[in-house]
């Protein structure tokens, strides 16, 4: 076994690459999709780090590699963690549990077991490499445990966890069976980072409540054991991004902005294209949007002649049950619609489900006059970032779910309640029929928040909070939060 040991850890249920097996046998790495690889590449090559994760093919136990800079260490998965921890626990309990219960979570014993056997071998994976005093960054609801687990092999080491989903009210969270092993498990990171401020205030009742500790906003104090000294744990929010630049440099290509344009030919020249790319995900709102197009449509105040959406659907964890009933709910509705209201020329929906190269979604944004983001419930959806950094020309309007963590920046955008229907068909009509001064008057506003607020001050941010805890507690613990008189900084208030 190698002794390499490194002083920045990121762990991740996925690596940023995924080993891919052609007919023949020959295996090779590519970039593996999702939100949470988009964000942290840039991050990591800057670090010169090393990334535990698995690799994306189960029952196979590969050696640590370099891959574009980054040291990648394959932690396996058999097909059975895969049914239990992953698709089980984390796909189909704790992902509808975030999620504001949207779908009924499963609650099984033996997925509950597995989830703390595979984050134990995370969290050793971790503890192996890690070098003494190293900066470890946990990443996600899939390894909640593993902050605890760590802390208690290695508490020389300082770590943090950013969680990229919601974090349920007390009311939800309450459900689960184990929701005091959860709280417990986060809580043995120095700092506990959210999306929204909401979530963050979320977690620190889930601690009062359960564990009795006290809190006082952004802090979490919790007692030694044994009598020994108490620490201070940061929970807080640092609202994620984009790598704002590159994709707008991205966007501006010649080849870029020429595919937008054939795009736009391939269509049929309509008036306005509508656009939605969304992982096939019941949390994305994607059956209402289509509710609200298909009405228009029938209500005849839009016709396929003049308008057009694209929606994309990326594939998405097609081997859990639920999801597999969500492709075929929206394909029939996308074939009804089609059906109902295309003509030879003109389809009322383009529907790709597929990945598509950064290049391809580059142009799509370039191209689509009304983005529309319809969640349901969403940590923050990248994909709002993302158009509104494509849109150099400052047009193009924003339809934005007031249930994504984005929200909480992007306030130029027209935001809506997607379960109201007659919100949502009101706002597409009034993002068509925008002036061209208020359009470019809220893309300015929008874009100056995804400019301000890039994947490099989500990091930056995270990581000298989580440096500053070090500093502040130093070895010898904090004192008690009630002796003391806080002057808190708290996050902007959306
Ligand atoms: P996701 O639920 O995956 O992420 P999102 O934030 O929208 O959602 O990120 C999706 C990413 O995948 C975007 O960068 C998008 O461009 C890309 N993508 C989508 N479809 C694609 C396709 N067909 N081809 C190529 N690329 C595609 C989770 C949480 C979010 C949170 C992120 C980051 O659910 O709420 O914003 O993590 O924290």
């Amino acid at each position: 076994m190698s002794d390499e040991r490194y002083s920045f850890v990121v762990v991740s249920n996925r690596l940023p690459v995924d080993r891919v097996v052609d007919e023949a046998g020959n295996a090779s790495w590519k970039q593996s999709p999702g939100g949470l690889v988009t964000a942290l590449e840039p991050v990591m090559r800057a670090a010169d780090g090393a990334w535990v994760g698995w690799a994306g093919q189960a029952d196979v136990d590969l050696e640590p590699f370099d891959n574009a800079g980054i040291r990648i260490v394959p932690v396996p998965l058999s097909e059975s963690d895969l049914e239990l921890y992953y698709e089980g626990f984390s796909n189909d309990t704790l992902w509808p549990l975030y999620h504001d219960v949207i779908a009924q979570p499963s609650y099984h014993r033996e997925w509950w077991d597995r989830y703390v056997q595979v984050n134990r071998r995370f969290a050793d994976a971790v503890a192996r490499i890690s070098d003494d005093a190293a900066t470890v960054w946990v990443q996600d609801y899939q390894l909640q445990l593993v902050p605890a687990m760590l802390r208690e092999r290695r508490p020389d080491l300082l770590i943090g966890f950013f969680n990229h989903i919601p974090f349920p009210a007390y009311g939800i969270f309450s459900q689960l069976p184990w929701r005091t092993q959860i709280v417990d498990g986060l809580l043995g990171a120095d700092v506990v980072g959210f999306q929204r401020v909401a979530d963050a205030g979320n977690f620190s009742r889930a601690v009062r409540r359960l564990k009795g500790y006290a809190t006082k906003t952004p802090y979490i104090d919790v007692p030694g054991v044994d009598g020994g000294a108490s620490r201070r744990v940061i929970a807080r929010a640092f609202p994620i991004s984009i790598d704002t630049r590159s994709f707008e440099e991205l966007a501006a290509r010649p080849d870029v902005q020429e595919r937008a344009a054939q795009i736009r030919h391939d269509l049929g020249n309509p008036k306005t294209i509508l656009l939605g790319v969304d992982r096939l995900d019941y949390t994305k709102g994607i059956g209402h949007r289509l509710k609200a197009y298909g009405e228009l449509l029938e209500d005849g105040r839009l016709s396929v002649e003049d308008v057009t959406l694209v929606q994309v659907a990326t594939p998405s964890r097609e081997r859990v049950e639920s999801y597999r009933q969500l492709r075929d709910e929206i394909e029939l509705t996308v074939g009804r619609i089609n059906g109902d209201f295309g003509t030879i020329s003109h389809q009322a929906i383009s529907y790709l489900h597929h990945g598509f190269p950064r290049e391809e979604m580059a142009a799509l944004y370039v191209a689509a006059d009304v983005m529309l983001v319809t969640a349901l419930r969403d940590g923050m959806n990248l994909v709002a970032k993302e158009y509104v950094a494509a849109r150099a020309d400052e047009d193009g309007v924003l339809i934005l779910s007031e249930f994504t963590g984005a929200s909480d920046e992007l306030r130029a955008a027209l935001l809506v309640n997607p379960h109201d229907i007659d919100g949502v068909k009101d706002a597409i009509l009034r993002a068509i029929e925008m002036p061209r001064q208020e359009r470019r008057k809220r893309m300015r506003s929008l874009r100056k928040k995804v400019a301000e607020n890039d994947v490099n001050h989500w990091s930056d941010t995270f990581l000298a909070t989580l440096d500053g805890s070090r500093a502040r507690i130093g070895w010898g613990g904090a004192e008690p939060l009630d002796a003391l008189e806080w002057t808190i900084e708290r996050p902007p208030r959306s």
